[in-house]
């Protein structure tokens, strides 16, 4: 390994390798329960115990690594992020989080270093919601907080979460087991690419991020009338499809020019799908963030009253349903000081930065203080298969890691 970046070299190694699990050939597409989360499982699982860390899969799928302290048993600092991904994804949204806080932890114990507290990494099974719709999955299994009747969800493929649990070798019924308590955890910290220009534009490998954007998301669903495209007058048309696109429109008026406010439509299924005929129903997601709570609320209301006003003028049945709604999260200010601290130790100086993304954070905020540190990522560029972080930014995040877990202060006793 070149002596140039002590800890980068493998982590990049890894990327690369855990960048190649997906269940289409070509391009990056990596979702819960399948068999591509067994294979990348095994293989993160395989590296924490390379690393020294006692190493196992949670109820949920949750990949989970341990490194005892000084004594057996005592409460942690947990580290992680996750290792599913979007659809055509890239390398490191997620996976640079899990592998580097490994490399840590492996370098602690090529020293034979044990701290006053474990340190536990987390591979996160679901963060992104792909194959269900609703997000975080594995934290929230790990918050104490999933809820049971996201297993009746289907997927794509026709298939429940449970019965995709089941399939997968986990036993539904138990994921509430995964669930871990505030008293074992002094702080959760995710180190995490920015998936935006902010610490490029400032010329920095690093950063401090001050809160998480609150989220929510919709399936909506269109009900018109199927037609012979080539017989039914425009008059008479009750066009399912022709209405979402109204909608879509609304979507992206009501989020323009406020700042901080994002609305996307990522998924749209139209049936019955075929050229010639008027589609009868269409159903699509909805995505809308904001920085500040009361801004997304105000949203979602004038959103909905639109899809209200366009499915009564097209004489559509709407049916709106929601499923996901995180509140924004804000992280602890002494894990900041804790964060900003590793990076002055670098060299580097501090920015802080909110983040437009969701992540594993807003989960585990329900039984532990979190902190985040960004990575500097070309172009901003996330969610595309162009995502990437150089070699010298990685060493300085997984050097930060390393320096803020080593002086890591825990704020109080855990709270029980
Ligand atoms: O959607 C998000 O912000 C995250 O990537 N799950
Ligand atoms: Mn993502
Ligand atoms: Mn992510």
């Amino acid at each position: 390994m070149s002596d140039r970046y002590r800890l980068a070299d493998r982590i990049v190694e890894r990327i690369e390798e855990l960048g190649e699990i997906s269940e289409t050939p070509g391009m990056l597409t990596r979702v819960c329960f399948s068999p591509e989360h067994r294979r990348a499982a095994d293989l993160i699982l395989g590296w924490m115990r390379d690393a020294g860390m006692a190493a196992r899969m949670d109820e949920i799928g949750n990949a989970v690594g341990r490194y005892e302290g000084a004594q057996p048993g005592l409460p942690c600092l947990m580290l992680g992020s996750h290792y599913d991904t979007v659809r055509d994804a890239g390398k490191w949204d997620g996976p640079l989080g899990v592998i580097t806080a490994i490399e840590c932890v492996a370098d602690l114990a090529r020293r034979g270093l044990r701290l006053p507290l474990a340190i536990e990494v987390v591979g996160f099974a679901d963060e992104e919601g792909v194959r269900f719709s609703s997000t975080l999955l594995g934290s929230s299994a790990i918050a104490g907080t999933f809820d049971k009747r996201l297993l009746d969800a289907k997927g794509r493929d026709g298939l429940t979460m449970r019965e995709a649990v089941l399939a997968f070798g986990l036993e539904p019924d138990a994921i509430g087991r995964a669930a871990r308590k505030r008293c074992g955890i002094h702080a959760y910290i995710e180190l995490h690419i920015e998936q935006g220009p902010v610490l490029e534009e400032k010329d920095l490998p690093v950063g401090v991020v001050t809160a998480i954007s609150g989220a929510s998301r919709f399936r909506i669903e269109l009900d018109g009338r199927a037609g012979h495209a080539g017989t039914v007058p425009m008059t008479l048309r009750r066009d399912a499809l022709a209405g979402a696109a109204d909608c879509i429109a609304a979507v992206e008026r009501r989020c323009c020019g406020v700042a901080g406010l994002v609305g996307t439509v990522g998924q749209i299924t139209a049936e019955p799908g075929a050229t010639n005929v008027i589609p009868g129903r269409v159903s699509f997601s909805v995505d809308l963030r904001a920085s500040e709570d009361q801004i997304r609320e105000n949203t979602i209301a004038r959103v909905l009253e639109d899809l209200r006003e366009i499915a009564a003028r097209r004489n559509l049945r709407l049916a709106i349903a929601k499923t996901h709604e995180c509140g924004t999260v804000q992280c602890a200010v002494w894990l900041r000081e804790q964060i900003a601290a590793a990076i002055k130790a670098g060299g580097h100086s501090v920015t802080e930065l909110p983040s437009g993304a969701g992540h594993d954070g807003m989960a585990m905020a329900d039984i532990a203080d979190i902190g985040m540190i960004f990575v500097r990522c070309r172009d901003g560029v996330s969610h595309h298969p162009d995502e990437h972080t150089e070699t010298a930014d990685v060493e300085a995040a997984a050097l930060t890691l390393l320096h803020f877990i080593e002086n890591f202060k825990p704020h109080t006793e855990p709270r029980i």
